[in-house]
């Protein structure tokens, strides 16, 4: 499968309910406000999320009220906000040999899954990449990592169960340096931002990994689930003011309504997209890009 077509397939569901219920508006009549708090009212009933809900809703009250719309107008409505609030990502530098990428974000996010899509994608555009298994909570979660090490050729670097994630992290930025690799992914336990001792966990991990270089880490990246509600930006906040994070990676985008969720982030936040995961599987992560998401949320849409 293509990688747009893969986008599509994943966004089939939030395509389906954003553009189920804006259909009902077409052609019958002027808009009013009725109309558009029904809209938004059945919008949240099909789960695409409440600030998606409130945003597109918003688009269409602006651009569209006491207007008579058809469907290509209301659809066209509905790309220009998507234009509007979407920025692509800056191109990725991998600077440094070896890149550091520090990958947090609360459990269960994709955080592991997303470091193995991102070790086969790297090597087999040719690059040696190693991973670091800092989630050092659960022996399973190290297994894990190392299973997508080998699937991807990875090289790996792991310590015992509960042993401290910081020395992990060191040990593998010493490694990647003597061993001239060119990206080194840093898993780390699930968290949640407001758990004050596992932030500092996180805090000396970055403090530990300078110690080897100064520019390290280069990235801190974080991964959220792409199905979380109202949380996420505020989560996000968070996450940003303690470790000046250099993009975002949203997942889970395939099989959920709430594709949409994607927008919201980029209105509220200024922090880029990078990836977005549309899967389980190796190659179901892919470079977010601006206009291949639009076209994935409202193409073929006559409504
Ligand atoms: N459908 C779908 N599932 C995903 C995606 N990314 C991850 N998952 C699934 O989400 C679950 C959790 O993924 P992990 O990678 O273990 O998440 P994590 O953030 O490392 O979790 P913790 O280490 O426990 O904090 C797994 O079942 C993954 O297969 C995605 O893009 N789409
Ligand atoms: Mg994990």
């Amino acid at each position: 499968m293509g990688l747009f077509s893969a986008l599509k397939a994943g966004l089939s569901k939030t395509r389906e309910a954003i553009l189920g219920e804006f259909k009902a508006i077409a052609g019958v009549g002027k808009i009013t406000d009725e109309m558009l708090e029904n809209l938004e009212e059945h919008l949240l009933k099909a789960d695409v999320g409440v600030e998606a809900a409130f945003l597109l809703t918003d688009a269409l009250r602006e651009n569209g009220l006491g207007k008579s719309l058809s469907q290509n107008e209301i659809n066209a409505i509905l790309r220009a906000e998507a234009e509007r609030l979407l920025i692509d990502p800056p191109e990725l530098k991998w600077q440094g040999k070896p890149h550091i990428v520090l990958i947090i974000g609360v459990n269960g996010a994709g955080k592991t899954t997303t470091i193995g899509k991102l070790a086969h994608r790297l090597k087999n555009e040719g690059k040696s990449v190693m991973l670091a298994a800092g989630d050092t909570f659960r022996a399973a979660a190290i297994e894990q990592l190392e299973t997508w090490a080998q699937r991807s050729g990875a090289d790996f670097v792991r310590h015992q169960e509960n042993s401290d994630p910081s020395a992990v992290a060191y040990d593998a930025c010493k490694a990647a340096v003597a061993r001239g690799s060119d990206v080194v992914f840093i898993d780390t336990a699930g968290r949640l931002h407001n758990k004050e001792h596992l932030m500092e966990e996180l805090r000396k991990t970055v403090r530990v990994v300078k110690k080897v270089s100064e520019d390290f880490p280069h990235d801190v990246w974080l991964v959220i689930d792409g199905n979380t509600g109202q949380n996420t930006i505020k989560q996000v906040e968070v996450f940003h003011k303690n470790f000046q994070l250099t993009g975002l990676i949203v997942t889970k985008l395939d099989g959920t309504a709430r594709g949409g969720s994607v927008l919201s982030i980029a209105s509220e936040l200024k922090i880029p997209i990078l990836w977005i995961g549309v899967g389980e599987k190796i190659d179901q992560l892919l470079p977010f890009n601006k206009k291949e998401y639009i076209d994935g949320l409202f193409e073929d849409s006559p409504l």
